[in-house]
């Protein structure tokens, strides 16, 4: 009978393990959505290098930020001016109507954790970011190794491209 109640204990021990898992990854989600970026704490537990870009009317602070490929960010954009801004990261600006675009976007087929406020979401291909005055948002992200070179950050609210709201990302 022994032998028979060998097996059990091993099947239950996987039982628990894979509950254990499922805990930790819960407990994982909801620190993620509790957490609303309101520290100033670099590593954001998520293993990334914390980068924050503030954004003015009309510019981006800094203006120039440098990325490595393979690495993981924890990207805050802060929103300190008066105005609803936005962000947006890509190459070969095409204008049209007075609008512009990205021909190629950065985060086209990249995976971005997008935090705001409350809310957190999977995300694949952000396009523009916007934040309101005083808000806050942050992306969690990992830079393809096929990013490597510059690439262009803009606000594409109307008009503030013009204003001298853009910058440059560089991956290298
Ligand atoms: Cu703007």
């Amino acid at each position: 009978m022994t032998e028979v109640e060998v097996p059990r204990p091993g099947i239950r021990g996987m039982g628990i393990v894979a509950a254990a898992v499922t805990v930790v990854l819960g407990l994982a989600a909801g620190a993620l959505a509790a957490e609303s970026g309101h520290s100033d704490e670099p590593s954001a537990g998520a293993g990334g290098t914390t980068l924050v870009l503030e954004m003015g009317d009309y510019h981006f602070t800094p203006s120039r930020i440098t990325l490595k490929p393979g690495q993981t960010y924890h990207l805050v954009v802060r929103n300190r001016g008066t105005t609803e801004h936005e962000l947006m990261i890509g190459r070969g600006l095409v204008t049209s109507g007075g609008t512009h675009s990205f021909r190629t976007n950065f985060f086209s087929g990249v995976e971005v954790l997008l935090k705001a406020g409350e809310a957190a979401a999977e995300v694949e291909d952000l396009g523009e970011l916007e934040v309101e005055p005083g808000g806050e948002a942050s992306l969690d992200f990992t830079v393809p190794a096929d990013h490597q070179g510059d690439w262009e950050m803009a606000c594409l609210v109307p008009g503030h491209y013009e204003l001298g709201m853009h910058g440059t990302v560089t991956v290298r």
